[in-house]
């Protein structure tokens, strides 16, 4: 059995989590480009997507994951063009995972390895531009 964190714990973390990201860019904004750091945050439902925006700057991203769903959920990224998959693994009910990666120009397509969840309608895309 895996522990169940309650939803309200994994809301207030994540919060906290995309506020130390805020303040991370706040701290870094006279650095340039160089400095971009984004910061997605996923929300998996059966069956379903969210992204807490779906337009970034290139560079350094890190994706998080909160399973908001009933089921196990994953996030895969792949550029539009592209081969390479970058993927993280298995995020159960209640809890959630992050994933960095750089981005490029370009549009990224995000999807739930699982199953059928993909075409189910867990999948979603995010640009990458300046
Ligand atoms: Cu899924």
């Amino acid at each position: 059995m895996s522990l169940r964190l309650p939803r309200s714990r994994a809301l207030a973390l994540t919060a906290a989590t995309a506020l130390a990201w805020g303040l991370a860019l706040t701290a870094s904004t006279d650095g340039g480009d160089a400095a971009t750091r984004n910061y997605v945050q996923v929300s998996a439902r059966e069956f379903y997507f969210g992204l807490s925006k779906t337009k970034v700057k290139p560079g350094s991203t890190t994706f998080e994951l909160v399973n908001f769903g009933e089921d196990d959920h994953d996030l895969a990224v792949r550029r539009k063009g592209s081969s390479a998959v970058k993927q993280m693994d298995i995020v159960h009910p209640g809890e959630s995972a992050r994933m960095s990666t750089k981005l490029r120009r370009g549009t990224y397509v995000l999807w739930c390895t699982l199953a059928d969840h993909r075409e189910r309608g867990m999948r979603a895309s995010l640009k990458v531009r300046r």
